[in-house]
Protein backbone atom coordinates (compact mmCIF):
# COMPACT_ATOMS: atom_id res chain seq x y z
CA UNK A 1 0.00 0.00 0.00
CA UNK A 2 0.90 3.57 -1.08
CA UNK A 3 0.72 5.46 1.76
CA UNK A 4 -0.16 9.27 1.30
CA UNK A 5 -0.71 11.73 4.00
CA UNK A 6 -4.69 11.37 4.75
CA UNK A 7 -3.24 8.16 6.00
CA UNK A 8 -2.10 10.51 9.07
CA UNK A 9 -5.20 12.13 9.84
CA UNK A 10 -6.01 9.70 12.64
CA UNK A 11 -3.02 7.36 13.39
CA UNK A 12 -4.13 4.94 16.02
CA UNK A 13 -1.26 3.21 18.08
CA UNK A 14 -2.59 0.12 20.19
CA UNK A 15 -2.62 -0.67 23.92
CA UNK A 16 -3.36 -3.38 25.69
CA UNK A 17 -3.80 -2.02 29.03
CA UNK A 18 -7.21 -0.85 28.66
CA UNK A 19 -8.52 -4.23 27.35
CA UNK A 20 -10.80 -4.75 30.06
CA UNK A 21 -11.87 -8.43 28.86
CA UNK A 22 -12.14 -7.48 25.34
CA UNK A 23 -9.23 -8.70 22.80
CA UNK A 24 -7.30 -6.44 20.78
CA UNK A 25 -8.25 -7.24 17.22
CA UNK A 26 -11.93 -5.94 19.06
CA UNK A 27 -10.93 -2.96 19.73
CA UNK A 28 -8.90 -1.90 17.10
CA UNK A 29 -11.83 -3.00 14.68
CA UNK A 30 -14.49 -0.44 16.67
CA UNK A 31 -11.59 2.58 16.42
CA UNK A 32 -11.74 1.58 12.35
CA UNK A 33 -15.10 1.53 12.35
CA UNK A 34 -15.10 5.43 13.60
CA UNK A 35 -12.87 6.08 10.94
CA UNK A 36 -9.17 5.61 12.08
CA UNK A 37 -6.54 6.51 8.99
CA UNK A 38 -3.68 4.29 10.13
CA UNK A 39 -3.03 1.79 12.27
CA UNK A 40 0.36 0.78 14.71
CA UNK A 41 0.17 -2.52 16.45
CA UNK A 42 2.40 -1.78 19.31
CA UNK A 43 3.58 -4.51 21.76
CA UNK A 44 5.89 -4.30 24.25
CA UNK A 45 5.63 -7.51 26.25
CA UNK A 46 4.71 -10.33 24.05
CA UNK A 47 6.90 -12.63 22.68
CA UNK A 48 7.35 -12.89 18.77
CA UNK A 49 4.97 -15.60 18.47
CA UNK A 50 2.33 -14.01 20.73
CA UNK A 51 3.20 -10.90 18.36
CA UNK A 52 3.18 -11.80 15.30
CA UNK A 53 -0.39 -14.54 15.37
CA UNK A 54 -1.96 -11.09 17.02
CA UNK A 55 -0.60 -9.24 13.99
CA UNK A 56 -1.65 -11.77 11.05
CA UNK A 57 -5.70 -11.40 12.99
CA UNK A 58 -5.45 -7.61 13.03
CA UNK A 59 -3.86 -7.13 9.76
CA UNK A 60 -6.87 -9.22 8.36
CA UNK A 61 -9.20 -6.39 9.96
CA UNK A 62 -7.50 -3.46 8.70
CA UNK A 63 -7.39 -4.97 5.22
CA UNK A 64 -11.11 -4.96 5.08
CA UNK A 65 -11.19 -1.06 5.87
CA UNK A 66 -8.43 -0.51 3.76
CA UNK A 67 -6.21 1.29 6.16
CA UNK A 68 -2.71 0.68 6.40
CA UNK A 69 -1.40 -1.74 9.08
CA UNK A 70 2.06 -0.81 10.52
CA UNK A 71 4.20 -2.73 13.06
CA UNK A 72 6.16 -0.98 15.66
CA UNK A 73 9.48 -2.23 15.99
CA UNK A 74 10.05 -5.61 15.21
CA UNK A 75 11.22 -5.96 11.45
CA UNK A 76 10.57 -10.08 11.58
CA UNK A 77 6.97 -9.79 12.73
CA UNK A 78 6.37 -7.18 9.96
CA UNK A 79 8.05 -9.37 7.11
CA UNK A 80 6.61 -12.53 8.59
CA UNK A 81 2.72 -11.11 8.44
CA UNK A 82 2.84 -8.85 5.62
CA UNK A 83 2.27 -5.74 7.30
CA UNK A 84 1.72 -2.71 5.38
CA UNK A 85 4.96 -0.57 7.24
CA UNK A 86 6.98 -0.70 10.08
CA UNK A 87 7.78 1.94 12.49
CA UNK A 88 10.89 2.51 14.69
CA UNK A 89 12.32 5.16 17.52
CA UNK A 90 15.57 6.49 17.28
CA UNK A 91 17.02 3.61 19.50
CA UNK A 92 15.84 1.12 16.59
CA UNK A 93 17.32 -0.04 13.48
CA UNK A 94 17.96 3.26 11.13
CA UNK A 95 15.64 4.18 8.35
CA UNK A 96 18.52 2.87 5.74
CA UNK A 97 19.55 -0.27 7.01
CA UNK A 98 15.55 -0.92 7.71
CA UNK A 99 14.80 -0.02 3.71
CA UNK A 100 17.89 -2.77 2.61
CA UNK A 101 15.84 -5.17 4.71
CA UNK A 102 12.56 -4.55 3.91
CA UNK A 103 12.45 -3.25 0.59
CA UNK A 104 10.95 -0.75 -1.03
CA UNK A 105 7.32 -1.39 -0.74
CA UNK A 106 6.95 -1.55 2.81
CA UNK A 107 5.78 1.94 4.38
CA UNK A 108 8.87 3.26 6.95
CA UNK A 109 7.94 5.43 9.86
CA UNK A 110 10.52 7.07 11.85
CA UNK A 111 9.82 8.81 15.51
CA UNK A 112 11.56 12.25 15.48
CA UNK A 113 12.23 14.84 17.99
CA UNK A 114 14.74 17.04 16.38
CA UNK A 115 14.53 18.49 12.30
CA UNK A 116 18.40 16.98 12.29
CA UNK A 117 16.19 13.57 13.24
CA UNK A 118 13.78 14.52 11.07
CA UNK A 119 15.93 15.24 8.18
CA UNK A 120 18.18 12.19 7.97
CA UNK A 121 15.12 9.85 8.28
CA UNK A 122 13.96 11.71 5.23
CA UNK A 123 17.09 11.03 3.46
CA UNK A 124 17.49 7.50 4.46
CA UNK A 125 13.97 6.94 2.95
CA UNK A 126 11.47 7.23 5.79
CA UNK A 127 7.82 7.94 4.54
CA UNK A 128 6.41 9.60 6.82
CA UNK A 129 7.70 11.18 10.51
CA UNK A 130 5.90 10.48 13.82
CA UNK A 131 7.06 13.56 16.20
CA UNK A 132 6.23 13.70 20.24
CA UNK A 133 5.60 14.11 23.07
CA UNK A 134 3.68 17.30 21.78
CA UNK A 135 1.27 17.21 24.81
CA UNK A 136 2.16 15.34 28.36
CA UNK A 137 0.87 11.64 28.60
CA UNK A 138 0.88 8.99 31.21
CA UNK A 139 0.70 6.28 28.33
CA UNK A 140 4.48 6.43 27.88
CA UNK A 141 6.76 7.46 30.48
CA UNK A 142 10.15 8.27 28.91
CA UNK A 143 8.79 10.21 25.97
CA UNK A 144 10.86 13.82 25.25
CA UNK A 145 8.85 16.52 25.11
CA UNK A 146 8.24 18.23 21.53
CA UNK A 147 7.27 22.23 21.73
CA UNK A 148 5.47 23.50 19.26
CA UNK A 149 8.29 25.47 17.89
CA UNK A 150 10.33 22.07 16.99
CA UNK A 151 7.32 21.11 15.45
CA UNK A 152 6.46 23.06 13.08
CA UNK A 153 10.49 23.41 12.38
CA UNK A 154 10.47 19.63 11.54
CA UNK A 155 6.64 19.84 9.76
CA UNK A 156 8.43 22.59 7.21
CA UNK A 157 11.96 20.83 6.90
CA UNK A 158 10.84 17.59 5.66
CA UNK A 159 8.03 17.07 2.83
CA UNK A 160 7.07 13.67 4.11
CA UNK A 161 4.31 13.35 5.75
CA UNK A 162 4.22 13.77 9.67
CA UNK A 163 2.18 13.35 12.47
CA UNK A 164 2.28 14.19 16.01
CA UNK A 165 1.81 12.12 19.17
CA UNK A 166 1.48 12.32 22.93
CA UNK A 167 -1.70 13.35 25.03
CA UNK A 168 -3.62 14.41 21.90
CA UNK A 169 -7.13 14.70 23.26
CA UNK A 170 -10.44 16.15 21.41
CA UNK A 171 -9.52 18.68 24.08
CA UNK A 172 -6.71 19.86 23.18
CA UNK A 173 -5.85 18.45 19.22
CA UNK A 174 -7.01 21.94 17.67
CA UNK A 175 -3.67 23.13 19.32
CA UNK A 176 -1.94 21.61 16.61
CA UNK A 177 -3.39 23.50 13.92
CA UNK A 178 -1.32 25.87 11.47
CA UNK A 179 1.65 23.68 12.64
CA UNK A 180 2.02 21.54 9.78
CA UNK A 181 0.97 18.42 10.88
CA UNK A 182 -0.58 16.00 9.01
CA UNK A 183 -2.52 14.03 11.83
CA UNK A 184 -2.56 13.00 14.83
CA UNK A 185 -1.35 10.07 16.31
CA UNK A 186 -3.30 8.51 19.73
CA UNK A 187 -3.21 5.58 22.29
CA UNK A 188 -5.18 6.70 25.56
CA UNK A 189 -7.92 8.79 23.41
CA UNK A 190 -9.32 5.97 21.62
CA UNK A 191 -8.26 2.28 23.70
CA UNK A 192 -8.79 4.65 27.02
CA UNK A 193 -12.43 5.38 26.26
CA UNK A 194 -15.18 3.44 26.97
CA UNK A 195 -16.61 3.54 23.29
CA UNK A 196 -13.47 3.59 20.61
CA UNK A 197 -15.73 4.18 17.86
CA UNK A 198 -17.11 7.06 18.88
CA UNK A 199 -13.97 8.37 20.67
CA UNK A 200 -12.38 7.56 16.88
CA UNK A 201 -15.14 9.81 14.87
CA UNK A 202 -14.91 12.69 16.67
CA UNK A 203 -10.93 12.69 16.67
CA UNK A 204 -11.51 12.12 12.91
CA UNK A 205 -13.79 15.24 12.84
CA UNK A 206 -11.88 17.54 14.96
CA UNK A 207 -7.99 16.15 12.83
CA UNK A 208 -9.66 17.34 9.43
CA UNK A 209 -10.63 20.53 10.64
CA UNK A 210 -6.79 20.91 12.45
CA UNK A 211 -5.38 19.96 9.12
CA UNK A 212 -6.90 22.54 7.24
N1 LIG B 1 5.42 8.16 21.68
C1 LIG B 1 5.52 9.40 22.12
S1 LIG B 1 4.28 9.80 23.20
C2 LIG B 1 3.60 8.25 23.07
C3 LIG B 1 4.36 7.48 22.19
C4 LIG B 1 4.12 6.08 21.83
C5 LIG B 1 2.38 7.82 23.82
C6 LIG B 1 1.13 8.34 23.22
O1 LIG B 1 0.02 7.90 23.95
P1 LIG B 1 -1.22 8.87 24.30
O2 LIG B 1 -2.09 8.05 25.19
O3 LIG B 1 -1.88 9.18 23.00
O4 LIG B 1 -0.65 10.07 24.99
MG1 LIG C 1 10.91 1.79 19.49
Amino acid sequence: MKLNKEHMLLYAVTDRRWLDGETLAAQVEKALRGGVTCVQLREKELSDDEFLAEALEIKEICRRYDVPFIINDNVDVAVKCGADGIHVGQSDMNAGNLRRLVGNDMIIGVSAGTVEAALEAEKNGADYIGTGAVFSTSTKNDADAVDSSTLKAICSAVSIPVVAIGGITKDNIWQLSGTGVDGAAVISAIFAQPDPEAASAELLRLSERMVK
